[in-house]
């Protein structure tokens, strides 16, 4: 038995979305509509515990009772705003993916294993986000892109893992999945995969407890990542494929 495929979470773990471009996209969408509000660096990471960007907008409104309340529609229109000016910065190439990714989308490719994205952003995002980092065939490289609102509830609930997994035709044995958060971790627990994570700045300190593998990133030869969490903890790794077939095999082994 091996590993047949990898399924990569976006926001947090394909590039480091969230502060410079999800964040700044948001504002840029509540000025706009002429919004009394916008979010700081930690108000933001604080309601990144609500994953779907509509949803967080309302989990917001809520703790804010004092500010204009806004209807369903209403909140669909700011954020398809907000996806037109993040769609902007990516054109522009605003982000690099994060260390290690391209390297291992291309071992993974060499090696024959399929690739899988599960993301809770919206598939324009992920579009985007994979053209301008690697190319305009990027999108193709991958079997399944689950995103958005295909599933109705967004992560930590499993759906979304569980519909990539439908997709591939894999039983989750078969799969790793790559995540940066709790929610992430706990949606791709749900639909019985075992999960990486690399970490950010946003969801250090979480509980990854569950997941097989804590890294810092994936490393590259030149700046190897570090086990934070796991068996080898303390360690530096590049994560390739050799990597991960054999914590994907310790696994089975018990
Ligand atoms: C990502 C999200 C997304 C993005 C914003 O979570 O929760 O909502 O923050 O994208 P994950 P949208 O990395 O766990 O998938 O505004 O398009 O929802
Ligand atoms: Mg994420």
């Amino acid at each position: 038995m091996s590993l047949r495929a990898l399924i990569f979470d976006v926001d947090g773990t394909l590039a480091d979305t969230e502060r410079d471009a999800h964040r700044v996209a948001f504002n840029q969408a509540f000025a706009e509509a002429g919004l009394p509000f916008s979010w700081d660096v930690p108000t933001y990471g604080y309601y990144l515990r609500v994953t779907g960007g509509k949803e967080r907008l309302r989990a917001f409104l809520n703790e804010h009772p004092e500010l204009p309340q806004l209807s369903d529609a209403d909140i669909a229109s700011i954020h398809r705003q907000k996806t037109g000016y993040y769609v902007e910065m990516m054109n522009a190439g605003l982000l690099p993916l994060r260390p290690g990714v391209e390297r291992l989308l291309n071992a993974a490719r060499d090696h024959g294993l399929l690739l899988a994205i599960a993301t809770t952003t919206t598939p324009a995002n992920v579009e985007s986000l994979l053209k301008s980092t690697l190319g305009a065939e990027a999108p193709q490289r991958f079997h399944t892109i689950g995103a958005g609102d295909i599933v109705s509830h967004k992560k930590p609930a499993a759906d979304i893992y569980t519909y990539v997994l439908g997709q591939l035709g894999l039983p989750a044995a078969d799969c790793l999945a790559i995540e940066d958060s709790a929610n992430g971790l706990q949606s791709a627990r749900g639909a019985g995969l075992a999960t990486i994570i690399t970490q950010t700045e946003y969801t250090k300190g979480q509980d990854f407890s569950a997941a097989l593998r804590v890294l810092d990133h994936l490393g590259e030869t030149a700046s190897p990542a570090h086990v934070l969490q796991g068996q080898a903890a303390g360690e530096q790794v590049v994560v390739d494929i050799p990597t991960l077939q054999e914590w994907w095999a310790d696994l089975r082994q018990g």
